[in-house]
């Protein structure tokens, strides 16, 4: 207990599959504060920048607080009256599958078993499709290919006996931090080695032994001639051999594969070889550079054949690790939410298993075939075929490829009802109903993290205005659509209670999934539920699986699937010469609805950018800091360029965040064709064609506001400050009348105006006040303009004749962007004492400036950094955005 007299009540962090445990105590005000849960198995106290933010992301900025209908504020009896009867009526004049729902891994598992259960169960369709088809999918087909179900072999505590760790696709250092943290850890403790396979040189690469610059896309040749190199070298497992089929197959057509088509040296292939052979404890990590694949589902099958052929699976420190993106991935496939699963492992496709899930239910109305998974859902959207679609905690207009096209095809859709937190996301602008959803912190329910570990997402804060939650949403609409009581549910843990029991019928089949030992716990052990990892619940001695050589496949054993190299579907040409991968920030978290709002986070690289190797630029008579073009066969974006060698010449990468909202020209999706794997039917978003080049603007501006702004120009982008926003700004039209404009933009009509103009230089300084606080100011100049902008940005404690200026006193200091957002300490910070102080690792550095100490997600930057600036005379890092600081 601390002076508010509330306790701290444990919860799971709100971003991403690690599923870190946090300790959050409500401040009694609508706050809270957030610590790491010492006492989760997951991050034993650790969280990284993103976990440790969360208490600037609950306010109620931006707050979505009561039903809309058509543009106007509803009640929610007329608004899921109308939800309801306008599905029935679809339904009865089109049949079940005119109707659609889009979901999302970071449903909790008790919202994601009521929508699956509605439409599944008793609309009878399974057009029900999740964002994890973007994420997971092509996992969840090679698992299913080798072991017969969809199952994560090892644990987290694999990582830390593991002696040589190998990221397929991973850049595990920012988007897994606390997993990273624990490898560091390890490597600490038993000189764990670490290889990187990525095109792109990340973070991650920062402390690994070997890493792999591989072409993109050709995983599987890399992967195949290790299979032929185990072979060779004596290491298959006869054992394995036994408990599996197709080993030579698999073989002979690895024989095949070319190891050229990698773009590795055969030294380096050979190094890779000898390591991964020679350390029987590895773990192979992979994430989304192997599922957002038009081969996704065949790379998947390389890795694990290697991990099957050599054995190498379900024993401590070894095995195949996928790790999940969002902080309910893994629930959602093991409650069944995607167009091609049923629930608890079923499969639609199985009469005994589509019977036992209707008897269970009670339900109407069972499909007997897959629904449409999610780019074919989003065409027959377009198409007229589905007339009702329902979006609920995911932005399918910004995230799924050919975005402008999807955004398209749900704004001609007939009704369309989106459940979001806040209305200004670009799929809920365009949407006929948004119901108001409780979020994080206001909701219960539970999450299964990376390991299959379930945890506890309590309620901490009182939903603002009407929101809530999104189980009750959905289980009124199924009342009202006429299943009251197959919807009868009043509590997360009475949902809980029905589909921990359902887990029967998995094992039943003979199916892994299990934990119909929590069928039976009351309200208060739901509440208390500590963290369980199953298959423990059911007093199995061992957490992994296949150890044993036991798999699921009819006849017990597994299948090393035959899998050859196929390039990534869209070749680079004249046209488009360059390929485009996409990825994410170390403190952004995808659409950032919510990351976004943190000022902390949102320091760290607050602009779109795309990274491009030095040869590419110069070839290009491109500058730093340019404004570039990117086009593709679909659509085209502008972003801000950065020279960096850590992507390969011919490539180009650029960070998924941007929105609408944030960055309208910056949307990559837009960029992105649907081209899918042919098995999980998972689109190919790390290999678009492009060309780039240089936008040549008329003007180039610098805005500070207290409000979120709307500007119109071919440019700008928008970021929060701890005060109000900062925000980009350039366009191709001449503006004649500037003041004008910055009322415009700025929604500020009546404003008080002082301003500076140097019309020689097309140079104007317009501040905007109400008299006495300063509530936005522009600076445009025919240049790009110098000024100190993280200064500025602590508006609105700064003069006007400070902002005038566009110069701090002498007093502040510009301390240039933010590195380590946990203590604020910015980029010309830390090069300033690497110099002066003659700092030489990332210890220094905290010792000196703290940077670095607390969640540790900066650390590879900090060793960056030092790389480049101890020497004394080296130039700006290849990978910060300083810059954009012209
Ligand atoms: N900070 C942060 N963390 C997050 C998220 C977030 O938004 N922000 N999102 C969460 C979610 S939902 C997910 S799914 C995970 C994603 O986690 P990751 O998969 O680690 O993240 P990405 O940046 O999408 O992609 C990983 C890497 O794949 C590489 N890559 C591209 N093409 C290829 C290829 O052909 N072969 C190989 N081997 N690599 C390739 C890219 O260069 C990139 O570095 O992160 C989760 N964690
Ligand atoms: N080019 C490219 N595209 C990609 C990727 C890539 O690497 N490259 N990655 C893909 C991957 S792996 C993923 S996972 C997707 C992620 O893409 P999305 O899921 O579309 O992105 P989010 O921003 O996470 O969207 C979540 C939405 O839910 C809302 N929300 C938050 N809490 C709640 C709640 O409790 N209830 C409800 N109802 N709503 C809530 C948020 O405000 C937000 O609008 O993007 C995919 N798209
Ligand atoms: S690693 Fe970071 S984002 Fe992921 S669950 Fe832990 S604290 Fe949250
Ligand atoms: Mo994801």
């Amino acid at each position: 207990m601390d002076g508010t007299g509330l306790p701290e009540v444990r919860s799971t962090c709100a971003y991403c599959g690690v599923g870190c445990g946090v300790l959050l105590r409500p401040d009694g005000a609508g706050g809270l504060t957030v610590r790491g849960d010492p006492d989760h198995p997951a991050n034993y106290g650790r969280l990284c920048s993103k976990g440790l933010a969360l208490d600037e992301t609950v306010g109620l900025d931006h707050r979505l607080l009561a039903p809309r209908a058509f543009g106007q504020d509803t009640s929610w009896d007329d608004v899921l009256q109308l939800v309801a009867d306008r599905f029935s009526n679809t339904i009865r004049e089109f049949g079940p599958d005119s109707v659609a729902f889009y979901v999302s891994g970071q449903l909790l598992t008790e919202d994601y078993y009521v929508a699956n259960k509605l439409m599944k169960g008793f609309i009878g369709s399974a057009n029900i499709d999740t964002n994890s088809r973007l994420c997971m999918a092509s996992t969840v087909a090679g698992h299913k290919r080798a072991f017969g179900t969809d199952t994560v072999p090892g644990t987290y505590e694999d990582l830390d006996h593991a002696d040589l760790v190998v990221l397929v696709g991973s850049n595990l250092a920012w988007c897994h931090p606390v997993l990273y943290q624990r490898i560091m850890a390890a490597r600490q403790a038993r000189g764990t080695k670490i290889v990187v396979i990525d095109p792109r040189r990340t973070a991650s690469c920062d402390q690994a032994d070997l890493h792999l610059a591989l072409q993109p896309g050709s995983d599987v040749a890399l992967f195949n001639r290790l299979l032929c190199t185990i072979h060779q070298t004596g290491h298959v497992s006869a054992e394995f051999l036994e408990r599996s089929n197709g080993f030579s197959e698999a073989l002979e057509l690895a024989q095949l594969d070319d190891p050229d088509e990698t773009g590795l040296s055969p030294s380096e292939i050979e190094a890779f070889c000898d390591l991964w052979i020679g350390t029987e404890r590895v773990v192979t990590v992979f994430s989304q550079g192997v599922n957002q694949s038009s081969s996704g589902t065949d790379k998947v099958n390389a890795i694990l054949n290697c991990h099957l052929a050599t054995g190498r699976i379900g024993r401590e420190g070894m095995g195949p690790f996928s790790v999940t993106g969002q902080p309910n991935a893994m629930g959602g496939r093991e409650v069944g939410g995607l167009a091609n699963t049923l629930a608890c492992h079923l499969d639609i496709e199985n009469e005994d298993h589509r019977q036992a899930v209707k008897q269970f239910w009670n339900s109407p109305n069972i499909p007997r075939r897959q629904g449409l998974k999610a780019v074919d859902l989003f065409r027959s959207i377009e198409d007229g075929q589905i007339k009702a679609l329902w979006i609920i905690h995911t932005n399918p207009a910004a995230t799924m490829p050919d975005a402008d096209r999807v955004s398209a095809a749900i704004e001609n859709c007939p009704f369309t009802v989106v459940s979001d937190l806040t209305a200004r996301t670009d799929t809920a602008r365009i949407a006929d109903v948004l119901l108001p959803a409780a979020g994080w912190a206001e909701k219960s329910g539970t999450v299964t993290n990376s390991d299959r570990t379930i945890s506890r997402q309590r309620a901490v804060l009182r939903p603002p205005g009407q929101a809530r939650s999104d189980w009750d949403i959905l289980a009124e609409v199924g009342r009202r659509m006429g299943w009251e009581e197959a919807f009868n549910y009043e509590s997360p843990a009475q949902i809980f209670r029905e589909y921990a029991s359902m887990t029967s019928l998995a094992t039943s089949f003979g199916k892994d999934f299990n934990i119909t030992e929590l069928s039976d716990v009351g309200d208060e052990d739901y509440d208390a539920l500590s963290p369980t990892q199953w298959p423990t619940t059911l007093g199995a001695t061992d957490k992994r699986f296949f150890g044993d050589g036991q798999f699921f496949h009819p006849d017990g054993k597994a299948r090393i699937v035959p899998v050859s190299h196929k390039p990534p579907k869209v070749e680079t040409c004249a046209q488009f010469p360059f390929l485009l991968n996409t990825g994410r920030n170390r403190d952004q978290w995808h659409t950032m609805t919510r990351s976004g709002l943190s000022p902390r986070l949102s320091a760290h690289l607050s602009e779109p950018y795309v990274d491009m190797n030095p040869t590419d630029v110069d070839r290009l008579g491109l500058s730093a800091a340019d404004l570039v073009q990117l086009d593709s066969s679909v659509g085209s974006g502008v972003f801000r360029l950065r020279i960096s060698e850590a992507v390969a010449p011919g490539q180009v990468f650029a960070p998924i965040h941007w929105t609408g909202e944030t960055a309208p020209s910056a949307r990559v999706d837009a960029l992105v064709p649907s081209v899918t794997d042919p098995i999980s039917g998972q689109p190919e978003s790390k290999a678009t064609a492009v060309s780039v080049r240089r936008l040549n603007a008329s003007w180039y501006g610098f805005a500070i506001s207290v409000d979120a702004a709307s500007p119109t120009a071919e440019y700008w982008a928008m970021s929060k400050t701890g005060k109000g926003y900062r925000m980009e700004l350039a366009g191709k039209q001449d503006i004649d009348d500037w003041e004008h404009k910055a009322r415009e933009w700025f929604g500020l009509p009546d404003a008080m105006v002082t301003s500076i103009e140097d019309p020689n230089r097309g140079a104007h300084r317009i501040a905007l006040s109400d008299g006495q606080r300063l509530l936005a100011a522009l600076f445009v100049s025919r240049q790009p303009i110098i000024l100190m902008r993280d200064y500025l940005a602590s508006l609105p404690e700064v003069s006007l004749i400070q902002i005038l200026s566009g110069r701090s006193s002498a007093a502040s200091e510009d301390c240039g962007p933010i590195v380590c957002s946990c203590f604020g300490v910015g980029l010309k910070t830390i090069i300033g004492a690497i110099r002066d102080k003659r700092l030489i690792n990332a210890d220094d550095i905290g010792d000196a400036l703290q940077a670095g100490t607390n969640c540790g997600s900066c650390r590879p930057e900090l060793a960056e950094l030092v790389a480049e600036h101890s020497k004394l005379n080296r130039n700006t890092p290849k990978s910060f955005p300083e810059k954009q600081q012209v």
